[in-house]
């Protein structure tokens, strides 16, 4: 690695890491901070199908040493990393404010999921418990044992640059896996220097191989398609749901069982008896939180009639208050810029999708610039990619109340009581996360009851998922596979079946007990 000083801090000429070499062929690639263009992040280079073989390559020697590695001492390199970033979290979080955008309050919250994960996982090494099972026969004992699966390529989105990828690595090295990550393109920096703290926490080289490179038709594609050479053994991703449909397809004809993370339509349903204030507060922040760029973003609000007008004025008094721009400048803003020009453009497109299908645009004028300017904008809008907070009414079977659209939009869904709150906030394709304002203990239980989604919040933001507690969808936000807490540990081992005999003689299960 190779640093320059830029704008606002350094710029890192970064190569791919592999078996703990840094690795530089490819082509160059750039990375500008999204809220001014001009602040270079990185220069990094782009793996080609060869270099990302051979990062597997190195995953797969590595493996052999790190399978074997007591658990509780794999788990003593997380709890040297989770002080590791602890030490570091401030440098990572105005790292995190330049490369993605984000504000320094929501990129604080983005390493410390991290940390908190390290340290849930640091002491798993110690717990990675099997058990002990009674036989069917005397003088024979059963047992099983977590096993690592092997070699297991990831993919990741750049929204939660460091949260999300330590969702993945952490449980999958700490059960002894091995690892070839191909991080977003939108966080190259913060990506190199999340696995070199991992190595100075003491973790050896080739266990966690980086690779960068862009997506489809590309190093991303590279790395899926080595599960058809057998070089992997499991894939974890975090991503839309049309990518994670294709590595899904490619683990599935390779009888590989993969990690799917993918997108989110998530209802906040408020109920006639709801305090009105925590509601709106909890459904403002659900649809701008990070510029309504997380997977768990709030994408309608569904609210009961009798307090509809009332919500929505307030709500809409909350939103012309959101403040806008460029967060390293301005720490107060709500949310920066989008992350890149793609998210950009998918978000644009949405306001004609809301107007062919007759939803009434309540608040938003598209994308703000010098000549749109947007009231509560701090900075020079005309230096990066912002969206003015947009508010629609809209209703069920409209493509913009069915489709992810992960920018800072919400439509708000007017409903008459419980039971259609219920079906509108099923009423999609995804199954992520979800909420309901209520005091009425049986209206909340019902909502939690009937409401198809992996995540549910009672009077709570449909963001801000606990670092310890099963994270995952159902339908279309993923294939059940769940990050986080104790669970994922079943997503990177299997169970192996042990029996041992000491009667020394054949003894045949089945058999013996039942015939003899
Ligand atoms: C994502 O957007 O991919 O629950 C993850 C949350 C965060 C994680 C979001 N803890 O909003």
């Amino acid at each position: 690695m190779q640093t320059h000083k830029s704008k606002y801090g350094s710029t890192l000429e970064i190569g791919h890491i592999i078996g703990g070499e840094e690795v530089f062929d490819g082509r160059q690639l750039e990375r500008h901070n999204p809220a001014d263009r001009a602040d270079l992040t990185a220069r990094f280079p782009e793996a080609s199908k060869e270099t990302v073989r051979k990062a597997a390559l190195a995953a797969q020697k590595a493996f052999q040493e790190w399978s074997r590695t007591p658990a509780p001492v794999r788990g003593g390199v997380l709890m040297n990393l989770a002080g590791v970033l602890t030490r570091e979290k401030d440098t990572l979080v105005r790292l995190m404010v330049r490369e993605v955008g984000k504000t320094f309050k929501e990129a604080g919250g983005d390493v410390q999921e991290a940390i908190d994960t390290a340290i849930f996982f640091a002491s798993e090494g110690r717990r990675l418990y099997g058990q002990t099972v009674p036989s069917e026969m005397k003088n024979k004992e059963l047992f099983t044992f977590r096993r690592p699966i092997g070699v297991v390529g990831m993919i990741t989105a750049g929204n939660f640059p460091i949260a999300v990828p330590s969702w993945k690595l952490i449980p999958a090295i700490l059960t002894g896996n091995t690892v070839v990550w191909k991080p977003s393109d939108d966080s190259p920096a913060l990506s190199y220097v999340f696995v070199k703290l991992f190595e100075e926490a003491g973790l050896p080289p080739g266990v966690i191989n980086v690779v960068f490179g862009e997506g489809k038709g590309s190093t991303g594609q590279w790395l899926v398609e080595l599960m058809d050479e057998g070089l992997l053994n499991k894939f974890a991703f975090t991503g839309s749901t049309a990518v994670g449909r294709w590595i899904g397809e490619v683990a599935g004809r390779n009888l590989l069982r993969p990690t799917l993370e993918l997108g989110g339509k998530n209802p906040l349903v408020v109920l006639r008896d709801s305090d009105l204030e925590l509601a709106v507060e909890g459904a403002w922040w659900s649809a701008f939180a990070t510029g309504g760029q997380r997977c768990t973003s709030a994408g309608n609000i569904i609210v009961d009639a009798p307090i509809y007008d009332e919500f929505k004025k307030r709500f809409l008094e909350k939103t012309e208050a959101t403040v806008v721009g460029n967060p390293l400048e301005f720490p107060e803003v709500t949310y920066g810029p989008f992350m890149n020009t793609r998210l950009f453009e998918r978000w644009i497109e949405h306001y004609s999708w809301g107007r062919q299908d007759g939803a009434t645009l309540l608040f938003g004028k598209a994308r703000i610039t010098g000549s749109n300017p947007y009231p509560r904008f701090k900075g020079d809008p005309d230096a990066g990619t912002f969206g003015w907070p947009t508010v629609w009414e809209a209703r069920p079977g409209m493509k913009q109340f069915e489709q992810e659209i992960f920018g800072p939009t919400i439509n708000l869904v007017r409903v008459e009581g419980l039971d259609e709150a219920i079906q509108a906030a099923n009423a999609h394709p995804y199954g992520l996360s979800s909420a309901v304002y209520t005091n009425r203990r049986d209206w909340a239980y019902r909502f939690k009851n009937e409401i198809k989604a992996g995540m549910t919040s009672i009077n709570n933001s449909t963001v801000g998922a606990e670092a310890h507690l099963p994270f995952g969808g159902v339908k279309a936000s993923g294939n059940g596979a769940r990050e986080s807490g104790i669970w994922v540990i079943e997503e990177y081992t299997y169970w192996q079946a042990v029996n041992e005999e000491y009667s020394g003689k054949l003894q045949l299960a089945q058999m013996d007990t039942a015939y003899t």
